[in-house]
């Protein structure tokens, strides 16, 4: 390994990378002291709520060479997932319609990245003989942003998402961690300002402070983490968003610069992008199963996927034909979604 050119080999890695579809690839260590603090007094204050895996494994997550020993530098990739340029909020007011956020219209992103992640890995072995690595993926306990931030892929709005000047926040991260003494590359400036569009918009108020997130209270916990029943207090500022939520990049002024992605796994399905509530109610449970296979809906399961869009129906506007699909969930086996069903019909009522 002494005779190879890890000057050469980093600029190669950033080729090979964007052949096979990541938009960026910059390359850091794995010193994450900085943001030690800052996950730690999240943790504290309880805001990852019921995502036990969060407070676990912290040493590891904010020291790479723990998570897979060796590592020394993490090569990371920022893959773009955005369908339309225009960032609209028109969908959501339809009430009548379903919000699936735009990351989950098409498949599961999952797979594809780490595929593409190996393949880079099997590049750079071509060079560079056996070497160590690991890829991942949003999966295991990485600080995947303050990794992409330390490495320049962009910095970390007040939203919390990586921001890029030039194509914005709506693209996934990924890693390839390795024992290569690869160069690293510097952070980029910071370029929120005074801007506050995004704390200010979170219809559920879930940003307590700049760059920290109550995920309890982020309609994207509530419709994809959470396993129980959503607090009422949350049901109706939810409005008809049923898996995810988007709005703090929506109103994002650097999101003019998003660019679009030609990955057909990025498509959307369904429909995912204009359908009838009404129509997702009413899927059977085998429906479901099939239309969600390959997509990241079907983690959270049947009923929880009634629960969310029973809430939006309770939002939406009263016709027939909302009140007769909501009460088809009056004799669901699952009492988390009966008690739902009956408060969206209650919201009918008056
Ligand atoms: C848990 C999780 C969630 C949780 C919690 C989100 C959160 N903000 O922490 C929930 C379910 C709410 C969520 C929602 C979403 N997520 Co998510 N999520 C994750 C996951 C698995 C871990 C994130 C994490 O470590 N959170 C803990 C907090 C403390 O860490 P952090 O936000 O990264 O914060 C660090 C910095 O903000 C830092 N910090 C930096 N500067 C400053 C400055 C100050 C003043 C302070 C106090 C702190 C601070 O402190 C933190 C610790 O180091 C990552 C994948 C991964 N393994 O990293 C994906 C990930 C962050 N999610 C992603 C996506 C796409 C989403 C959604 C857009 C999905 C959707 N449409 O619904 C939303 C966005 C909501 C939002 N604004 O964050 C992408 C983000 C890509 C990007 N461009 O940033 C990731 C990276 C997955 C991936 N591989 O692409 N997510
Ligand atoms: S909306 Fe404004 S404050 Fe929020 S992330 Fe974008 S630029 Fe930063």
């Amino acid at each position: 390994m002494s005779d190879i050119d890890f000057t050469r080999l980093a600029e190669d890695i950033k080729d090979w990378s964007k052949n096979l579809g990541f938009q960026e690839t910059a390359i850091t260590d794995v010193d994450l002291s900085e943001y030690d603090q800052q996950l730690r007094s999240w943790i504290g204050n309880k805001y990852h709520g019921d995502m036990d895996y969060m407070g676990r494994n912290n040493e590891k997550r904010c020291d790479p060479g723990q998570l897979v020993p060796g590592t020394i530098r993490v090569i990371c990739v920022r893959m773009d997932y955005a369908m339309e340029k225009e960032n609209s909020f028109s969908l959501l007011q339809e009430p009548n319609k379903a919000y699936i956020s735009r990351y989950a219209r098409g498949r599961d992103y999952h797979k594809l990245i780490r595929k593409r992640l190996q393949q880079l890995a099997e590049k750079i072995e071509q060079v560079a003989g056996k070497f160590g690595y690991r890829a991942f993926v949003d999966s295991a306990p990485v600080l995947e942003r303050a990794l992409a931030e330390k490495s320049g892929l962009g910095w970390i709005g007040k939203n919390t998402m990586l921001l890029n000047k030039e194509a914005g926040s709506w693209f996934f991260l990924g890693e390839l961690f390795t024992d290569l003494p690869l160069p690293v590359d510097e952070p980029v400036s910071h370029h929120c300002g005074s801007c506050t569009a995004c704390m200010d918009v979170c219809p559920t108020n879930a940003f307590v402070e700049s760059n920290v997130l109550d995920a309890r209270r982020c309609i994207s916990y509530l419709t994809i983490e959470l396993r129980e029943s959503i607090p009422e207090e949350f049901r109706i500022a939810m409005g008809n968003r049923v898996f995810g939520c988007d709005d703090c990049q929506l109103i994002c002024p650097w999101n003019k610069f998003t660019q679009l992605t030609d990955e057909d796994d990025f498509k959307p399905r369904h429909n995912f992008n204009d359908i009838e509530l009404t129509k997702l109610f009413l899927w059977s449970e085998s429906e479901f199963l099939n239309r969600t296979a390959g997509s990241a809906i079907r983690r959270i399961g049947y009923a929880c996927w009634r629960r969310n869009i029973a809430i939006a129906l309770g939002n939406a506007e009263s016709t027939g034909e909302v009140i007769s699909a909501l009460r088809t969930g009056l004799d669901s086996p699952s009492a988390m979604v009966r008690e739902h069903v009956e408060w969206a019909l209650r919201q009918h009522q008056d």
